[in-house]
């Protein structure tokens, strides 16, 4: 146990690598668009793209996210137990996961790990990246491990009612983190390390890909679940509202615990060696994972619709005028929500085994997950900073004016890059090419002013995230004092006298069990099929 003064400090040295994180990572996204719009800078070259793509997909999509929801985390057990549980474990992990941030960093900065966030063999790193991210990740279960025992401690403290929404989404995310993770760990240890330490010559690249989506498909869920937790349990109170219905929202999160992991075959329909049968059952669970998505919109929508009728708003659409769009946590998240409406579409394509094969590696793919891990959650996380910082800090938000554009700003760069970039790829623009002119090929033009769009919202996120890293400095370095306000979940709508009772939905520990059965059903088929088909090791290449 700590006194609120250390959980303080742990929770804003996790947000300042965010930040930081964040902010290098925006810098580099600038120029990658603008080199895709084939536009000279200085220092255009292949090796410099590929370093920089690298070094963005790592730092926005494993290092921001994780520290940004590690953080999230910390408040929300915080606020449950009153203090943060194991706080030697949580300074350990925080320190060996920032270790291994720095570890692999330093091998990209050094154009020694070109291999991008995905890091598919056979592209080889320098063995210290593979060991990085493992510390990342291994530094990431101590925060499961706290937020587990932080739950049962809720638990057992109350036995006879469930414990806070927020609460139940953050541990049905750490448990679906913990599952996730064995596939990305597995291919670290078992693959990837030893084949970039020379101990092993060849690589499996179909083995590494498959543990690699057995982990990337429910990774794009731990990004987005403490997105629906702000949604569910933040969004409708600062909107002035109530949540529509907090037993809907105790069902999705356990819902999507069960289902996030059994997916990953949807990002292999294109590789060979496994059957279409287990791609099509891969598919299946899919479209059922859409299920607690939608009941998500239309839960957080009728929680906005009360909020503006209750600020009075009139008439069919009267109320989404009243909403308080000026503040900027309720403006980060009402655009993220409706960048992500039009994400979800295209998952749906996605995840269709016919239409992935048009969209397969254009620059549809790219476009699309910036709306959603790239709007629905670092949008939401970026309000919920301007939220929760001045909380945690005990500081003023500074340069409000700024925090107020930031929102919109995003949302204009997103749909400058996103929609060209969906119109491109269906017109056939790869994704992950540095240049696009293709020597001057006839169907190369007719990118050019959709690229060129691309590049203009690149700019425009560019000073949208610039605003976002300045508000977070200004508030950090030189916030004045405040007493700051307690932090309070929504109310739901209709709570019934004496709370709510413990149901199924709140057994966390039975879904697990549920999940890891559904795991073994769509791996260990598929998994052992590629173990005894003819093996074609691979030797490394490093081409940048
Ligand atoms: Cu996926």
């Amino acid at each position: 146990m700590t006194t609120n003064h250390e959980g303080r400090r742990l929770i804003l040295a996790h947000i300042w690598v965010a930040v930081l994180a964040f902010g290098v990572a925006a810098a580099m996204a600038m120029m990658q668009a603008i080199s895709r719009a084939n536009l000279d800078l200085p220092f255009r070259t292949a090796r410099m793209y590929y370093m920089s793509v690298t070094a963005h997909g790592v730092l926005m999509a494993l290092v921001f996210t994780t520290f940004f929801i590690m953080a999230l985390g910390y408040v929300i057990a915080r606020q449950e137990i009153g203090a943060i549980k194991w706080p030697r474990l949580a300074w350990t992990c925080y320190f060996v996961s920032l270790a291994g941030v720095v570890m692999a960093l330093a091998t990209v900065f050094a154009f020694k790990s070109s291999v991008l966030y995905t890091f598919y063999p056979p592209l080889q790193a320098h063995p210290l990246f593979y060991i990085g991210l493992t510390l990342l990740v291994v530094g990431s279960w101590g925060w499961v491990a706290i937020m587990i025992a932080s739950w049962r401690q809720a638990k057992a403290a109350h036995p006879d009612r469930p414990v806070s929404l927020a609460l139940h989404g953050t541990v049905a995310n750490a448990m679906l983190w913990a599952l996730a993770t064995i596939g990305v760990a597995a291919e670290m240890l078992f693959q990837l390390i030893p084949w970039s330490l020379g101990w092993s010559k060849t690589i499996d690249p179909l083995l590494a890909r498959t543990l690699f989506w057995y982990f990337g498909h429910p990774l794009v869920y731990f990004w987005v679940l403490p997105a629906y937790t702000i949604w569910y349990t933040v969004l409708p109170r600062e909107a002035g509202g109530k949540l529509f219905s907090e037993p809907l929202g105790r069902m999705v999160f356990s819902l999507f615990l069960i289902l996030s992991t059994p997916v990953g075959l949807h990002h292999q329909f294109q590789d060979p060696g496994i059957p279409a049968s287990w791609k099509l059952l891969h598919t299946f669970n899919t479209m059922i994972i859409s299920f607690p998505s939608f009941v998500t919109a239309f839960t957080i929508v009728a929680s906005l619709e009360v909020a503006g009728r209750l600020r009075g708003g009139k008439g069919l659409f009267g109320w989404i005028r009243t909403l308080p769009w000026g503040n900027p946590m309720v403006a980060s998240v009402l655009l993220a929500c409706l960048l992500f409406m039009v994400g979800g579409f295209g998952g749906a394509v996605n995840a269709a085994y016919m239409l992935n094969s048009v969209v397969h590696n254009t620059a549809w793919i790219a476009a699309h997950f910036h709306l959603t891990v790239g709007s629905a959650a670092a949008l939401t996380f970026m309000g919920t900073c301007y939220w929760l910082v001045p909380k945690v800090s005990g500081r003023s938000l500074e340069l409000g004016l700024l925090a107020k554009v930031q929102p919109y700003l995003w949302f204009l760069g997103m749909a400058l890059f996103s929609f060209t970039g969906h119109i491109a790829g269906l017109m056939g623009l790869p994704r992950r090419v540095f240049t696009t002119d293709y020597a001057g090929a006839p169907q190369a033009h007719m990118w050019e002013g959709l690229t060129t769009i691309s590049a203009l919202g690149g700019v425009v996120l560019f000073a949208s995230a610039g605003f976002f890293v300045l508000v977070m400095l200004g508030t950090l370095l030189a916030g004045k004092p405040i007493e700051p306000e307690p932090i309070v979940w929504a109310e739901s709508l209709g709570t019934p006298a004496g709370g709510y009772r413990v149901t199924v939905w709140d057994r966390l520990g039975l879904w697990f069990a549920v999940a890891v059965v559904l795991v073994l059903i769509a791996y260990v088929v598929p998994i052992w099929d590629i173990l005894h088909l003819t093996r074609y090791g691979s030797p490394g290449f490093k081409p940048f």
